[in-house]
């Protein structure tokens, strides 16, 4: 596997990994040492892949190459919006790509993402009936359902004199200076808009006006916006309160069993993430088997283990030692799907920068 974006400690510890199993898996290998296996037929030897950070198990990709003899190129990123403006530029190199379900809509519209070829998918059935087709994705024709989560506040309870369980935790300066809210609009403004009882897909003018209003106020007492680097420092305790997704803050527990993790009274977000691939795919082949692999059983439980997120796959959550029920009605009710913004996307574009460029 080879990495051009890869958060370094999650590179070096599959790096590290996969060279360990390597070691062991000489079947796979032919007698020429560093030699591998051709691909398996009908596939192509090479297979582009960019993820969110954080976001895989730990041998998933290592294991898809040498099962099947195809070399994977796997990058990462931030945001749903980091990668669009990619795919949007064009001619990435890459076959599949990780988007939260509000933006499959657009993608499709827009040609970017093919239809799977369900055929080759022979491990679907592994799916929970209510992944199988969703709002984002009737019928389940573009994507693979990969990972579902939940936005809430994680946070030092030794730290902190009290669990927050507001969003308005961040706008009356609770842990101020120690506070940091994800780096992506759509979660901020979206909490914010919560916050005053709208939905978090609010395109009204007066709501937004709110939204932007109290962003402006919790950024004065934050330490940053910030994604990918939270985890490390809610463990080392520069951060003491986080807007972050659900999985994230299991992963950061691992390091520091302080750390805690609230749904705020408001409510938030909840999302389905898909692994979709990319209509000028340079291996479209070798995608389709990366997607069926994913959908195994033992491949989906080792992703979700490792992610701390809902999978979608119920012979995987049955496999595991402590999987996340999806949640109840009743839970439900205190949760929204984000939606494509359709025209109002500029608008919110615009508050998000204005909130990042205030003082
Ligand atoms: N560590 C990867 C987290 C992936 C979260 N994706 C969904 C974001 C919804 N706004």
């Amino acid at each position: 596997m080879t990495s051009r974006g890869r958060s370094r400690r999650a590179f070096i510890a599959t790096a590290t990994r996969a060279v360990l199993a390597a070691s062991v898996a000489a079947p796979v290998l032919s007698a020429c040492a560093g030699e591998r296996r051709p691909p398996a037929p009908g596939l192509e030897p090479e297979l582009n892949i960019y993820n969110w950070f954080d976001y895989i198990g730990p041998e998933t990709v290592a294991g898809f190459e040498q099962e099947y003899g195809v070399r994977v190129t796997y990058d990462t990123y931030e945001s749903n919006e980091e990668m669009l403006g990619k795919l949007m530029a064009g001619a990435t190199g890459y076959d599949l790509v990780v988007p939260t379900g509000y933006q499959l809509p657009l993608l499709r519209e827009r040609g970017l993402i093919a239809r799977l070829d369900r055929s080759r998918l022979t491990n679907w059935g592994n799916l929970m009936p209510l992944f199988q087709s969703t709002p984002a994705d009737p019928g389940g024709e573009h994507g693979v359902p990969f990972q579902w989560g939940i936005t809430g506040i994680a946070y030092r309870a030794d730290l902190l004199p009290s669990a927050p369980d507001s969003w308005g935790a961040f706008l009356d300066g609770f842990a101020a200076g120690k506070a940091t809210m994800l780096d992506d609009g759509r979660e901020v403004l979206g909490a914010m808009l919560r916050y005053r009882g709208h939905s978090l897909n609010s395109t009204d003018l007066a709501e937004l006006a709110g939204a932007r209003q109290d962003a402006i106020a919790a950024k004065a007492h934050l330490l940053a916006f910030m994604t990918l680097a939270l985890k490390g420092q809610l463990a080392s305790g520069d951060v003491a309160m986080a807007q972050c997704w659900n999985g994230d803050a299991r992963q950061a527990q691992r390091e520091n069993p302080d750390i805690a993790f609230a749904l705020p009274r408001e409510g938030s977000l909840i999302f389905n993430d898909y692994m979709v691939l990319l209509s000028d795919a340079p291996h479209p082949a070798a995608a389709t088997a990366f997607l069926d692999y994913i959908l195994r059983s033992d491949v989906g439980a080792a992703i979700s283990e490792e992610t701390g997120y809902g999978t979608p796959n119920r012979a995987a959550q049955e496999r595991m030692r402590d999987p996340i029920p999806y949640p109840l009605p009743a839970e439900l009710a205190r949760l929204e799907y984000q939606h494509d913004l359709g025209s109002a996307t500029e608008l919110w574009d615009r508050i998000w920068t204005e909130v990042k460029a205030s003082a």
